[in-house]
């Protein structure tokens, strides 16, 4: 565990969605303070993976391999979140996918998820201001009706893993990217962020902020912003490090997937913030 005391400031790095860019994955972790032979992480570093490891990308089994390793060797330090490709192998075959990972990898994410190591979200307690980690991002409509309107970061993320623990399939409920009408209330692995994370906090004051990865507002292969003039209007990006950071009333909602595909986006950074105490799942 990160100790909190004089002299320590543990920092928290929240990664977007990997894709099985393993390379691409290492290398940032050593920029965090990973030993570069070993890749053990530092003493004063948690991370948070915000899902979507597998798929799209070379190295799928790798990936999973390296964060098992994690898990098991390291516990506490890395947390890992479910992304819809997770939930593939999950029983959630509600998309058409043609890549597959081989069997040992897709029963390491069952495992993951049997045994409790995979959760749905985090809860961040930073230096600036608390933060809820999910794949995709809490909706207004989610948070209102599945959830009842927890009021912390740490009670939302403590009420969506329990969700996600009890085999509840509504965690999973998808929205707009599957063809279904545009939805305030899709849940965090499949919310979209321009058409409908974004805009279902318009009409509603965030309790507080919030990090997801799935998509961004920002198409980075143009560098252009979806979704409505508002959306826009509210949104800054920094395209060096992917990340884009939309302000509403009452918080801030920060995309951090880089949208790898095939190959590795050429720039992109994790979100890291200094913890005032421990990330909270
Ligand atoms: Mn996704």
């Amino acid at each position: 565990m990160v100790r909190f005391g004089i002299g320590v400031t543990p920092r928290v790095a929240v990664i977007g969605d990997v894709h099985g860019q393993l390379a691409a994955l290492r290398y940032e972790l050593v920029r965090l303070g990973a030993d570069p032979h070993t890749g053990d992480l530092p003493d004063d570093l948690t991370v948070v993976q915000v899902g979507d490891i597998v798929h799209r990308g070379p190295h799928s089994g790798g990936v999973v391999m390296l964060i098992d390793r994690y898990l098991r060797e390291q516990p506490g330090r890395w947390i890992q979140l479910v992304g819809n490709h997770e939930a593939f192998y999950l029983g959630d075959r509600s998309f058409v996918w043609t890549d597959r990972v081989d069997g040992d990898t897709a029963t390491t994410v069952q495992r993951w998820w049997a045994e409790g190591s995979m959760h749905v979200a985090a809860a961040l307690p930073t230096t600036v201001g608390d933060y809820l980690v999910t794949h995709a991002g809490l909706t207004a409509g989610f948070w209102r009706a599945a959830l009842d309107m927890p009021t912390s970061a740490a009670n939302a993320a403590t009420a969506l893993n329990r969700l996600g623990a009890g085999g509840a399939r509504k965690v999973f409920r998808p929205g707009a990217m599957l063809g279904r009408r545009r939805s305030g209330s899709a849940g965090p692995v499949w919310a979209d962020a321009a058409d409908e994370l974004v805009p279902s906090w318009f009409q509603a004051q965030m309790p507080f902020s919030q990090v997801h990865g799935h998509c961004t507002v920002t198409d980075w292969d143009t560098g252009l912003p979806r979704g409505s003039d508002e959306v826009k209007a509210n949104t800054i990006t920094n395209p060096i490090a992917r990340h884009e950071v939309t302000t509403l009333r009452g918080g801030r909602i920060i995309g951090i997937d880089p949208c790898h595909g095939a190959a590795a986006a050429p720039l992109w950074a994790a979100w890291e913030a200094a913890l005032v105490g421990p990330v909270i799942t």
